[in-house]
């Protein structure tokens, strides 16, 4: 590593004279009412697209000519073809030619889909950073002369986006990363001895606090830090210095956001290896939100934040021979689904080795969008839903000003008699309405049920959304 880049990462950290020596957790950070406060918007947004773009993506899931897999993440490549990192570098970097303006259209894309905030890849497992990083050199300022992260969170703000970066502490490239140290996490050189003889875990760990740094210093208020990943054996501090990594970032962006990946512990949600293995558990010294991948928990995750991430197809970089496509119901039924659960909806596009984004993508989001400019009000800044399993559908709802509720109707069977039905008493005010267009609708209750007059025809093939404002408060 070179010296200004050991300078810099020291300094970085006697800066701020933190350091968790003790290995046990630190005070968490700030207050409740603090927490809540630096979380309302990320509360209220429910939708952003995450980015996986990288050297990977230019290799488009092929080596040496042949598919590396059918499906599955091709951000993996290096990984499944086992190629060490001077190889896999020579074969993927002049396949990896950003073109100008590639990031404004990922913003408009995201902007127009009805995204909130964008989550980009500043570095995944391979190591390469899209940034200009003084603390190496396999980067884009090294290797292309470009700063494609400022490109991007430049795009993003013009579209009034909020930036989040995806950040890897699994790194396949760097020569002082002890890969040995997990039997879980993954590296091509698994198995292997080290090429250099030994390797300073502990310098690995400078390096990487020190590109931390460099993303949440020169790039303007970051709004999201998007960690990934630990696993049981290899973990939190002994593994990343996690709570003086933590620590240094919310110094520097005292607002930012930051999910749980730098550890893999009960007390931080995790109950195993694998995507699945977690549970509705967070203290907030081990991050801010809970992060289900490629699924949506049946019955949300009551009681904490959490954010379901999840692959147009099967993928999160681009792969040519991926053509698994999730439909766009499936697509906007998801966003309602896990919005009805009090979630936030992370959905991925894999931009080509160019940066243009794949145009099966293209239009998913432009469908997502088109439904969400006429239902959006009925996903932002809403809550989970307080009525339980619904037959015909979904529903989100928040509170009124005079105290009363408005439940939000995301009807994907429209009923055959025309008449939906809901298990709750609507007092005798309450008001129906279609939300597409406005039109009022009749609401008929007794015995603790609710009938709305909804029409034979549904206004929306996927979801139809009727509004209901009740007197009442009602509670999950
Ligand atoms: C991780 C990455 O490996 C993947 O490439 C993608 O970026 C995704 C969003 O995050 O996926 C994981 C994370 C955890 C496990 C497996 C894949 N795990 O616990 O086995």
């Amino acid at each position: 590593m070179s010296r200004k880049a050991v300078v810099a990462g020291l300094s970085f950290s006697a800066a701020l004279g933190f350091l968790c020596a003790s290995g046990q957790p630190p005070p968490a950070a700030g207050t409740a009412q603090q927490r809540d406060a630096r979380m309302k918007w990320w509360r209220e947004a429910r939708f952003g697209m995450f980015v996986h773009w990288g050297l990977y993506s230019g290799l488009a899931g092929t080596w040496e000519g042949k598919p590396a897999g059918a499906r599955g993440g091709m951000e993996w490549i290096q990984q499944r073809v086992k190629a060490d990192t001077e190889t896999y570098a020579k074969r993927a970097i002049p396949l990896f030619r950003p073109a100008p303006g590639f990031a404004r259209e990922w913003a408009r894309l995201a902007k127009q889909a009805g995204c909130r905030y964008v989550v980009v890849t500043s570095k995944h497992h391979e190591g390469f950073a899209l940034h200009d990083s003084k603390a190496g050199d396999y980067d884009a300022g090294s290797v292309l002369r470009r700063d494609l992260l400022k490109e991007i969170v430049e795009a993003l703000r013009a579209e009034g986006l909020r930036v989040g970066f995806y950040h890897s502490v699994i790194d396949w490239h760097h020569d002082q990363y002890e890969y040995a140290r997990s039997q879980q996490l993954p590296h091509p050189m698994k198995g292997r001895p080290y090429p250099e003889g030994r390797r300073d875990h502990a310098k690995y760990v400078e390096y990487l606090h020190a590109q931390v740094n460099e993303l949440v210093s020169h790039y303007g208020p970051v709004d999201i830090l998007w960690w990934d990943y630990s696993s049981q054996d290899f973990q939190g501090q002994e593994a990343w210095r996690a709570f003086d990594l933590m620590a240094k970032v919310r110094a520097r962006q005292p607002r930012i956001v930051m999910n749980n990946r730098l550890f893999r512990i009960p007390e931080a949600g995790f109950t195993g290896m694998g995507t699945a293995a977690i549970a509705p558990r967070l203290d907030p010294r081990y991050g801010d939100f809970i992060t289900p991948e490629q699924h949506i928990p049946e019955t949300g995750m009551p009681g904490v934040d959490w954010e379901t991430c999840m692959t147009m197809n099967t993928t999160w970089g681009y792969s040519e021979h991926d053509h698994q496509w999730k439909s766009e119901e499936t697509l906007i039924r998801n966003l309602i689904d896990i919005a009805s659960k009090g979630g936030n909806y992370l959905l991925n596009i894999g931009p080509k080795g160019d940066g243009s984004v794949p145009p099966e993508s293209v239009r998913a989001m432009q469908a997502i969008g088109a439904w969400m400019k006429v239902n959006g009000e009925s996903i932002y800044a809403t809550g989970a839903c307080p009525l339980g399993k619904l037959e015909w559908g979904r529903c989100t709802g928040k509170r009124l000003a005079g105290g009363g509720t408005r439940l939000y109707l995301h009807v994907f069977d429209w009923p055959q008699d025309g008449r939906l039905a809901l298990p709750v008493a609507a007092g005798s005010r309450a008001k129906a309405r279609l939300m597409a267009g406005g039109k009022p609708l009749a609401v008929t209750s007794s015995g603790g049920r609710t009938s709305i007059a909804v029409g034979g025809q549904a206004p929306d093939r996927i979801a139809s959304v009727v509004e209901l404002d009740l007197d009442n408060p009602l509670q999950r």
